[in-house]
């Protein structure tokens, strides 16, 4: 049987993780994977999930099985910090999965369920682990236009006319905050606008909010969601507290089927705990009982919304002063678009050949699509970057 099976292709992400390993170069420079680091490169465990995770160590008097789609406490939490008060809960179905990867996963596969035939609409750029589930489900798929690579902004034209061409019952996949691999990002008006498009032309959004807290702010980050769920007949949401809450290998992720009709809820419950159990049985637990505690004690909660008020800004310094930077050597603007986009990523528009001279002559790494990863920048290594993007002719 084995014999049978094919090569994959490898995820480029992960890929390049492992090429910077193996460079001996000590001045080298990793802002590959979408992973927090701080100015010393470490990925710490934020403080208030260590001092979560020691009260849970004394508390903790069971590891017997939750529910099927998790612990209650666990979705009440989430609504609340995604969504607020948009929509009540008892118009919220929602499962913890592993991860965001695991929300996704089983937002795709309910939608396969319900509506075999309906088109999941990608930008173009995505995640590429978004396609590639896809693909791997063998739902239809289309793109529409999101990036426009001249002014490293959104084509909201584009988009508005690709996604005009969908069909009622499509589902349009939109990056909830901190566009993942552009950093370019709705404006809040236009939030607006594409929620009423949906509406009109009676196209469901799915939302895939990985990066809450990391581009304007916790409330900023969710005024897509939050306007959708308040407008919209129906909508699924997949989260991640990877990076919000730093606890990406503890895999805690919710998936949430929003309806603006309650007497749905049920059906929707019910879907979401059979998913889970057809996938595998009950969801991991330590990672989301983690950010419950967090989100529902009050000093762990100030303490996690200071640390990742720091991460935030941290990230916004380093994109100002890479911005500041290349104004200088360049003489010019047209790197400001970096200290405009938000999130971890920018996607810098330079060409294969020219991310493969970084990597060459600076020991930069980056995704060959030239996202950067900017927690991977630090005072030092702004001036490396600089120079390599201006020796490579960006
Ligand atoms: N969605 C996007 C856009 C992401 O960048 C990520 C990456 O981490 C995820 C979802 C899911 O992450 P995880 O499965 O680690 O929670
Ligand atoms: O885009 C990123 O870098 C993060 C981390 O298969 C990641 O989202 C990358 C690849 C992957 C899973 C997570």
């Amino acid at each position: 049987m084995f014999e049978a099976l094919k090569t994959q292709p490898a995820d480029k992400i992960l890929s390049l993780m492992t090429a910077f390993r193996d460079d001996p170069r000590e001045d080298k420079v990793d802002l590959g994977v979408g992973v927090y680091k701080n100015a010393e490169g470490q990925t710490p465990i934020m403080r208030a999930v260590k001092a979560a995770e020691q009260k849970l160590w004394q508390v903790e008097d069971t590891k017997s099985y939750t529910g099927l789609a998790g612990d209650a406490g666990y979705h009440d939490a989430l609504r609340s910090l995604i969504l607020n008060d948009t929509v009540s809960k008892d118009q919220v179905a929602a499962a913890a999965t592993p991860g965001g990867t695991g929300a996704i996963r089983q937002g795709l596969e309910l939608i396969r369920m319900a509506a075999p035939k309906a088109t999941v609409w990608l930008s173009a750029p995505t995640w590429p682990n978004h396609p590639s589930i896809i693909k791997y489900l063998g739902m239809p798929m289309a793109e529409y236009r999101y990036f426009d690579a001249e002014t490293r902004g959104v084509d909201f034209g584009g988009m508005l006319t690709d996604l005009d061409t969908a069909k009622p019952g499509d589902v349009v996949l939109l990056h909830g905050c901190c566009h993942n691999p552009t950093g370019a990002n709705l404006t809040a008006s236009q939030w607006q606008e594409v929620a009423d498009f949906l509406k009109a032309k009676q196209l469901i959004p799915f939302v895939d909010i990985a990066y809450q807290g990391f581009g304007d702010g916790l409330d900023a980050d969710a005024f897509g969601p939050r306007h959708l769920a308040k407008t919209q007949p129906e909508m699924l949401i997949a989260a991640s507290c990877s990076k919000n809450f730093g606890v990406y290998r503890e895999r805690a992720g919710l998936l949430m089927a929003v309806s603006q009709d309650p007497a749905k809820t049920p059906l929707n419950q019910g879907t979401v705990a059979f998913l889970n159990r057809q996938n595998y049985s009950f969801p991991p637990d330590h990672g989301a009982r983690l950010v419950t505690m967090v989100l529902n004690d009050e000093a762990l909660r100030a303490d996690w919304l200071t640390e990742l008020e720091g991460i935030r800004t941290g990230m916004l310094t380093l994109r100002q002063t890479l911005a500041d930077a290349l104004r200088q050597r360049t003489n010019s603007d047209r790197f400001d678009f970096i200290a405009q986009h938000r999130g971890m990523f920018s996607r810098l528009g330079a060409t294969e050949a020219q991310v493969e001279q970084m990597r060459q002559s600076h020991g930069i790494y980056m995704v060959s699509d030239s996202r950067l990863n900017i927690a991977g920048l630090n005072a030092q290594s702004v001036p490396i970057l600089a120079d390599a993007i201006v020796a490579a002719g960006v």
